[in-house]
């Protein structure tokens, strides 16, 4: 059976409903450009997708050399076959006319085209000279979640015992690094411990400030097709903004923004008063019940309810529903990790699980979820700030061991402090000690936060910036040589999703001009450094992405992310695997810690924790006496109020977020025609309460500022809280006509225009969730509806009073269905 359906429309597709235990029906999507059949496709080259961590697999359709479309693989674990809207269309962002097709070095205040040759000879020549002058301390990269596995684990490698550089941090510090460190506060390592199976066995699944039916669209599906089966499951959400996940919620609590912890510690409280504790897994399997016992007793739902601004009998409702679920999924993401609580909010869901004994089962997992589509992989391969391998810096034998993988001497791997994070390198560039950037796969100009000090920061006299990127990206704009770079479909390489199903991504098509897959850039700075081992042979022995695969799978053995059970040839043809992998799960694990944890002994911990206020870390014999026996670690936290809150000067909280439709800075979707169609603008969402007294309109035009800049946007009237602004983050400043951003006087459209430089103290991970504002109005829209999306949270109050978003004979994308199974399709168009 097959239809067609306008996916910019109905951007979930048709429902295939399944009951509780049962398996999730097989549904393909298949994208061709217009006019070309599925029997006209010379070649089908296996891939994921890499624009979400969700690792939806599909296949890229190859006709005359070009890419002309994708399917979905139904073999796979993940998606069964689905697309969401970007994995369906973004494909064409990759013969945009604009890609980069020659270096770029700074010339005169310009930026000319150059050869690779003289690029990289600039390149390797000025790392040379920073290292006599300076040291290692002098250069720094900072690079992505949107590599490979391959490329991640090369930088690190030439980046630590190359260099002895511990300036290395990852963009996933914005995006994952609050759940890989909640992660370790309470299982002593990362690794996440969930299944995205378990939504097929859940019969409570709660989402904390998680949008997933527009950050993850393929498991919204999976969640949706459920709860049209038999027995569904009841949903708990987290979140301020009427997401589409809110509007299906059994229980729908909409705090202030930056208040998780006061809300989790009254849900924790309830638990316990009500005596929904697991007491034998508490006791077999954790330590630290006692002090979390102590900490939530005083937090009632009233004392809650007045800091959240959320009803105590809705807290009430939503603590007995977790409290009663037999098999409780939770899934975690940015309105806990972009916040001044992020780490501590995000352990007490993990300690949701552990005093209920949700955990290793089917159905009972907890996904602190990831983001980008490799940013697991930045973190398993040290090139985040961790060491590889999710080995522990401070653990002597994990660096000597490390170091044997390597044939180093320890010593030349830089331990002895935490590694910098992404926000300290750019203030260690901002004081002058840092004197060169090398940015890979990521475009700050427009992500970090307070963007008038990023880009004060990037043209500093006396820094040297590399940027490596598919486009002339605002960052790229500013650096001294650009390096255009191949991306998906363009290189091979694999890399691995939320819940730990490795992908494999196969080449299929050249890359323009003279770009160079990131694994080769790498590879050739290495040469040209001539980075040696202890012994004088090459410190990097691999020449190609299946020989890196191949050293990364030694440097993997015997931790938590074991990959020596995978190779390319095991990954080709079938579904995805999640790691660990090995001789002994030769087929991989579906879930961690079946039975109780297993990496938290301090002998293997990745980690001895940190003080969940100061994030200071602890000493090894701190943890060695808090859990000699490596037990998973209840850890209390105490709520505190956000660093910058609305007030008179301010009167709005403003938080930033995402939007269906776009991926990030919108470089591929921004030039795919139907995503961009469908959401061509920035806007600024308010509540109908405040826009009546204020006496605004749908449409109007609205400055938002904060004492870092402002931004401008139309307003779009939701069924957001009242206080609180939502701008999406998407919007930098590459197509504004003519200019080349907010300093030639355009007016800004960015969100981090407005947010603040500040950080979880135990992640380091911004804030982007958190800060406050003004709101002024600048002109009346006069009936013009503001550019959001309806089909989202973005969707207006008043429904109809706003033209519906949909895509046109365009955005169709066939679905095809098994026989046997039943469904029932939306109405197609
Ligand atoms: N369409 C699309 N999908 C994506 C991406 C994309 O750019 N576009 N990016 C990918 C990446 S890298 C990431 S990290 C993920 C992010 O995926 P999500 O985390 O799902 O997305 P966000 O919109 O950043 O934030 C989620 C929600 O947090 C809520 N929120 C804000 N403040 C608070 C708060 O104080 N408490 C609570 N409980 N909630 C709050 C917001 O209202 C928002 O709906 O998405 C991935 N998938
Ligand atoms: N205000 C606000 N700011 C935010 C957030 C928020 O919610 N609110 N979210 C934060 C989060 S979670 C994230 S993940 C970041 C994302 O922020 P960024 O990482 O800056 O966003 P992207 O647009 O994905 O940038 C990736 C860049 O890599 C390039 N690229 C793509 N593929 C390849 C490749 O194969 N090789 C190379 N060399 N380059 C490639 C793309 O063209 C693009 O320029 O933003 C953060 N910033
Ligand atoms: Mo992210």
């Amino acid at each position: 059976m097959r239809t067609s359906v306008d996916r910019i429309a109905q951007p979930w597709g048709s429902r295939t409903p399944y009951g509780r235990d049962r398996r999730w029906p097989t549904r393909r999507d298949t994208c061709l450009a217009d006019g070309v059949r599925e029997d006209e496709v010379d070649r089908w080259v296996q891939t994921a997708s890499l624009l979400h961590s969700d690792g939806d697999a599909m296949d890229i359709a190859v006709k005359d050399g070009s890419i002309v479309g994708v399917r979905g693989r139904t073999v796979d674990r993940v998606n069964r076959g689905r697309l969401g809207p970007k994995d369906a269309f973004a494909w064409q962002a990759n013969s945009a006319a604009d890609r980069l097709r020659r270096p770029l070095v700074r010339r005169d205040g310009r930026l000319v085209e150059t050869d690779w040759d003289s690029a990289m000879t600039l390149v390797a020549a000025r790392s040379r000279t920073l290292l006599d002058a300076h040291g290692s301390g002098s250069i720094g990269f900072y690079t992505s979640g949107q590599l490979f596995l391959e490329e991640y684990y090369t930088l690190a490698v030439l980046a630590r015992a190359g260099l002895g550089t511990p300036h290395l941090d990852g963009n996933t510090r914005l995006c994952t690094s609050t759940a890989a460190e909640a992660l370790k506060e309470s299982f002593g390592c990362d690794g996440q411990p969930g299944s995205f199976d378990d939504i097929d066995h859940a019969d409570v699944i709660a989402l904390f400030g998680h949008n997933l039916a527009e950050s993850q669209p393929v498991q919204w599906m999976r969640l949706l097709d459920r709860l049209e089966g038999a027995d569904p499951p009841r949903l708990v959400c987290v979140d301020p903004r009427p997401t589409p996940v809110a509007r299906r919620a059994s229980v729908h609590l909409a705090p202030r923004v930056g208040t998780n912890v006061a809300l989790l510690n009254a849900l924790l409280h309830e638990i316990v008063r009500a005596g929904h504790v697991d007491r034998p897994y508490v006791e077999r399997h954790t330590v630290g019940f006692d002090e979390l016992e102590r900490a939530v007793a005083p937090c009632t739902p009233e004392w809650a309810a007045a800091l959240c601004d959320v009803p105590a009998s809705r807290i009430r409702e939503a603590a007995e529903v977790l409290g009663t679920a037999d098999r409780l999924l939770s899934t975690v993401l940015q309105g806990v990790y972009q916040s001044h609580q992020a780490t501590a909010a995000a352990v007490q869901v993990n300690n949701l699980h552990l005093v209920r004994g949700m955990l290793g089962r089917p159905g009972a997992g907890v996904l602190q979820m990831n983001g980008q589509p490799t940013a697991q992989n930045t973190r398993e391969c040290g090139a985040d700030g961790d060491l590889p391998g999710f080995r522990n810096w401070a653990n002597e034998e994990h660096v000597a061991e490390l170091a044997k993988v390597w044939n180093v001497e320890p010593d030349s791997i830089p331990h002895y402090a935490p590694p910098t994070h992404a926000l300290q390198m750019f203030r260690y560039a901002e004081q002058g000690s840092l004197r060169m950037l090398w940015i890979s796969g990521t475009n700050p100009a427009v992500s970090l936060p307070e963007l008038s000090r990023v880009r004060d920061v990037l043209t500093r006299e006396g820094l040297f910036v590399v940027v490596q990127d598919l486009f002339r990206t605002e960052t790229a704009q500013l650096a001294d040589v650009v390096l255009p770079a191949a991306t998906w479909g363009e290189k091979t390489g694999t890399f691995t999703n939320a819940d730990r199903t490795v992908h494999l991504s196969e080449r299929a098509v050249e890359p323009p001009g003279d770009a160079r897959p990131d694994l080769d850039v790498f590879l050739d700075y290495a040469r040209r450094m001539d980075f040696r081992d202890k012994d004088g042979g090459p410190l990097v022995t691999w020449h190609d992405p299946e020989s890196a695969f191949e050293a990364w799978k030694r440097c993997s053995a015997g931790r938590p992310c074991d990959y020596t059970g995978l190779s390319y040839d095991r990954l080709r043809g079938g579904s995805g695997v999640q790691w660990p992998c090995t001789d002994a799960a030769p087929d991989g694990t579906p879930r961690l810690y079946a039975d109780g944890v297993s990496w938290a002994h301090p002998d293997t911990c990745e980690s001895y924790g940190k003080d969940l206020v100061t994030g200071s870390p602890a000493p090894a014999a701190e943890y060695r006496h808090l859990n000699p026996d490596g037990k998973a670690v209840i850890r209390a936290a105490e709520y505190l109020p956000p660093h910058e809150d609305s007030g008179a000067e301010l009167p709005f909280q403003l938080t930033t977020g995402r939007t269906l439709y776009h991926f990030h800075t919108r470089t591929k979707t921004g030039r795919t025609p139907q995503l961009d169609a469908a959401a061509p603008e920035v806007w600024v969402e308010i509540s109908v309460a405040d826009a009546t007294e204020l006496g605004l309109h749908e449409g109007d035009l609205v400055e938002v500022g904060s004492p870092r800049g402002s931004l401008q946007g139309r307003l779009r009237v939701t069924e957001i809280r009242r206080g609180l602004l939502f701008v999406p983050f998407h919007y930098g400043y590459w197509d504004t006509p003519g200019g080349s951003g907010p300093s030639d006087g355009s007016p800004g459209r960015a969100a981090n225009e407005a947010t603040v430089t500040d950080w979880d103290p135990v992640s380091k991970q911004p804030l982007f969730k958190t800060a406050a504002a003004r709101l002024t109005l600048l002109a009346r829209g006069d009936g013009k509806p503001s550019p959001a999306p309806t089909t989202t949270a973005s969707a207006p109050a008043r429904p109809g009073t706003v033209p519906a978003t949909a895509g046109g004979r365009t955005a169709w994308v066939e679905e095809s269905f098994e026989a046997e199974e039943p469904h029932e399709a939306e109405t197609g168009p």
